[in-house]
Formats: structure tokens, C-alpha cells, sequence
């Protein structure tokens, strides 16, 4: 057994020979050593490494001893894995869904540091370039159900990574001329908004909504109504202050989200699209509830009767482009202004996405949806439609979506599953299967697409 001076990081290391012999290690920061063996001997080295950050620098405290046992590391290694099936598993005899499900739990579960609110899971799971790295809100709709039925902890933490993230994302409320706060729609360590396309950044911003109702997931399902307190209820109130400014009053006396990209990111500027204007009204409520709850902390936090009373009215009366008689929900107000499509002609190779074939200028004037969207609100918001809502807008917005997200086939699967469309649903399912599995579309090769293991997550657990 040799031991070695602490060098950048390599700590100890154990040298054995299946002889007894001397072995010695001269450099290990060459990363070469010199062995010397008799001849029929061999010799088997251990290394250990410590990895820390660069955020860790001041508070790391190398640790005094390495374990360099492998088959006492692996069986460690397999136990966190076997508990971690343990929680998540799900079995079904279906081997093409098992497969793929399987990929979807082991992808989420390894993209998430539990421990570390400090980072949450990038677009891509951290298995690839694609999106730099950047944080979605594709976190809190798609991929936080899985986190809070299956390890509540880690959904804990994603949501804290926005409450630490909130100064970033005043300075984001601050860049626009806003007070409050407003979450990046793509955003960095920081909370920063870091998307380059002046589209999205500029005009996504249900995002900031998304958030609040994800803490509600959160809170509801596990009853954790400390993390609301102490964390939740500042996200809610510095982003109301967001929405009071952000809303355009009208003479009516409605209050309205004009110049708005909703999930669909084929139509750039549209005015209140209906998905983001519920999901605001829905964050207000809710600061109102809360506010009133824990009314102490609120007014520390600058909640006061003024703000609660502008609070209140613009809640009121945000404008909804429905109401319960609509039996087809307009996507958004001014859907009727954009042209129809002959998909046909425009759509030619069905097995390449739609938007490489046709113009961003013609696609930004066109009735043709990247993605689920009036769909998206009526699966997130259940009571607040009547199956024949649901139905129509089923009908209608399936033939003109394009599905180029990927966010989009597990909840049109879901509606489909939920409608009694079966042989959708399966065509949905294999989508969300092709996605990352399917060689031949290299769907994979800029990392995964990690919302999707979300999405199929939500729609097998929606089907038991
Ligand atoms: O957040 C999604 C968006 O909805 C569609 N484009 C890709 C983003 C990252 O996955």
C-alpha cells in the first residue's frame, strides 16, 4: 500500500499487486506511473478524484479520506441506483414502452442534483450542447409531476433554483422597464435571460406564470405549505408586480396581454392568447390567497393594500378569449387574422419538420402550430372545460399542429388517451418513443430531450 501527497485534487492511492510486490507511482499528475513487475505478475491501480466547482472554491473542504474500495463503490453506487428503481419503476408488458420508459426515469433521474438547488435540468438533461445548458419552463410543466410523485425532495429543489434565481429574474423585470420579476424564458445560472431570438425572449413570458402554478403542483400534492411560505409567496408577489405593469387596460375596463407568444411558437405576437392569459389569472389568484393567508410576510415583502387592491382588479378582470359557452377556444383573441394553410403544398416531406419547409415569414402569418397549446391549458386546467370544449378543440387544432416541438406529442397523447381516441394516443406514444430512440432520426445527438421523458412519464401515469 503506497500513499501519495496530496496533489491538485489526487489524494491517496493504493497500489496492490496480485503479488505483494512494490509497485511504485511516480507522477500521477503526467497521469503515467512506473510499474515494476516480475514477469507472469500483474498489477491493478485504484485512482480517486474529488470534483468540485468552481462556485465551491471558498466553502470546499477536501475530504480527509478516500475510499478506494471499487466493489465497495459499486455496491454503494448500486444501492442509491436500486432505491432510486425502487421509487420510480414503473412495469408494464408492453417491451417497447418498457424500454423506453425505462430510459425516460433514468434520464430524469440522473439530470437532477437533489442536493443542489443551486442548478436544475437543462433542456437537453445535461447530455448534450443543444440549448447551452439553459433552463425551460419545460422543468416545471413537463418533468416536475415526475419529481413530486416520485422523489418530493428534488422537486423541492428545482422550485428553490427559482427562488434563488428571483434576482436574476428582476433584473430580467428591470432590462424591460418592469418592476417585480420576470423569468427568463431561457434562462442561465443566474436567473438571467440568455435567449438570443428577440421572439421568445420578448414575448414568452407565460413562463413567469408556469413557475407559480408548478409551486402549486408542488405544494398541493405534498402539502409543504412552509416551502409556499417562505419561498413560493415572494415569487408570487414580485411577479404580480410584474403582471399589474405588463397588462394593457382597455375601456371596457379589461386588462390585457397584448404582444404575446404562447407554448404555440409559430405565432410570434399574438394578443391574449388564452393558455398564458389563465395561467396568469390563476398566479394572481393565488398571490391573493396566499397573501391573505400569511399576511405578515406578505406585507414585508411590499405587498401592501395598494398593490393588493391593483392586485385584485387586474385578476378580475384579465381578459379571458372564452368563456363557458365557447364550445372552440380561439388560441387568442386575434386568431382569426391569421391565413389558412394548405399543408399539403406547404408540408411535402411529413418525415422532416415542418418548419424546413416553409418560410418564418409564411409560417408567422399561418393558422400552423408548433405545438400544443389551447390543448396544453385545457390538460393543466381540467375543471375549467367540458369534454365537448376539449373535444372541439381536439378536432380542430390536431390537423393544423405540426408537433416540430417535442414538448407537444405526450399532451395531445394525453387529450387523446383522455377523449377515447385510442389509435391517437398510440400514434402519440410511438412519437414520444421515436423521439430519442428512433437511430434513424439522430434525435438524441445534441443531448436528450428531456421534457419528452416528462411527457411520457405523465402519460403513462395519467393512463393508471
Ligand atoms: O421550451 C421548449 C419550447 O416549448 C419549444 N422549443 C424548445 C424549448 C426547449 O425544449
Amino acid at each position: 500500500e503506497v500513499n501519495i501527497t496530496k496533489e491538485d485534487g489526487i489524494k491517496t492511492c493504493k497500489v496492490a499487486t496480485n503479488g505483494g510486490d512494490l509497485v511504485t507511482i511516480r507522477s500521477f499528475m503526467t497521469r503515467s506511473g512506473e510499474v515494476t513487475l516480475d514477469a507472469g505478475k500483474s498489477a491493478m491501480t485504484e485512482k480517486g478524484v474529488e470534483v468540485y466547482t468552481s462556485r465551491d472554491i471558498d466553502s470546499y473542504k477536501p475530504l480527509d479520506n478516500f475510499e478506494l474500495d471499487v466493489d465497495s463503490l459499486y455496491q454503494k453506487h448500486c444501492a442509491v441506483w436500486n432505491k432510486k428503481w425502487e421509487e420510480a419503476d414503473i412495469k408494464t408488458e408492453d417491451e417497447k414502452l418498457q424500454g423506453a420508459l425505462r430510459f425516460s426515469v433514468y434520464h430524469l433521474i440522473r439530470s437532477c442534483n437533489e442536493d443542489d438547488p443551486r442548478v436544475a435540468i437543462c433542456a437537453k438533461g445535461h447530455a448534450g450542447e443543444g440549448y447551452y445548458g439553459r433552463y425551460f419552463w419545460d422543468t416545471e410543466i413537463n418533468m416536475l409531476p415526475f419529481f413530486i410523485k416520485t422523489n418530493p425532495k428534488a422537486a423541492r429543489n428545482l422550485l428553490m433554483f427559482r427562488y434563488l434565481t428571483l434576482p436574476g429574474a428582476k433584473r430580467n423585470a428591470a432590462k424591460y422597464g418592469y418592476s417585480g420579476a420576470r423569468y427568463a424564458w431561457e434562462s442561465s445560472v443566474t436567473g438571467d435571460d440568455e435567449c438570443a431570438n428577440w421572439q421568445y425572449a420578448d414575448h414568452e413570458i407565460h413562463v413567469t406564470a408556469d413557475i407559480v402554478y408548478a409551486i402549486m403542483n408542488y405544494v398541493n400534492a405534498t402539502g409543504d405549505e412552509e416551502f409556499l411560505r417562505d419561498y413560493g409567496l415572494e415569487i408570487m408577489i414580485e411577479t404580480a408586480k410584474y403582471w399589474i405593469e405588463r397588462v394593457d387596460k382597455r375601456s371596457d375596463g379589461s386588462y390585457n396581454l397584448l404582444g404575446v407568444m404562447g407554448p404555440d411558437e409559430y405565432l410570434p405576437m399574438t394578443d391574449n392568447n388564452a393558455y398564458t392569459n389563465r395561467m396568469v389569472k390563476y398566479s394572481l389568484e393565488m398571490t391573493l390567497k396566499y397573501a391573505d393567508k400569511y399576511k405578515e410576510k406578505a406585507e414585508n415583502l411590499g405587498f401592501d393594500e395598494r398593490l393588493e387592491k391593483k392586485v385584485r382588479d387586474v385578476y378580475e378582470n384579465l381578459k379571458l378569449p372564452y368563456n363557458k359557452d365557447t364550445v372552440l377556444i380561439k388560441q387568442c383573441e386575434d386568431w382569426d387574422r391569421y391565413a389558412d394553410l394548405d399543408f399539403n403544398v406547404v408540408w411535402k416531406d411529413r418525415n422532416d419538420f415542418f418548419a424546413r419547409q416553409i418560410s418564418q415569414e409564411k409560417n408567422y402569418r399561418s393558422k400552423a402550430l408548433k405545438q400544443a397549446d389551447v390543448l396544453l391549458m385545457m390538460y393543466l386546467f381540467p375543471e375549467d372545460f367540458t369534454e365537448e370544449q376539449v373535444k372541439a378543440a381536439y378536432d380542430y387544432y390536431e390537423p393544423i399542429t405540426t408537433h416540430d416541438s417535442s414538448l407537444s406529442a405526450a399532451i395531445y397523447g394525453i387529450m387523446a388517451q383522455k377523449l377515447g381516441y385510442t389509435e391517437e394516443a398510440k400514434r402519440f406514444l410511438q412519437k414520444m418513443i421515436d423521439i430519442d430512440l428512433d437511430e434513424s432520426r439522430k434525435g438524441a445527438e445534441d443531448g436528450i430531450h428531456i421534457a419528452n421523458c416528462g411527457g411520457l412519464w405523465q402519460f403513462v401515469t395519467c393512463l393508471t
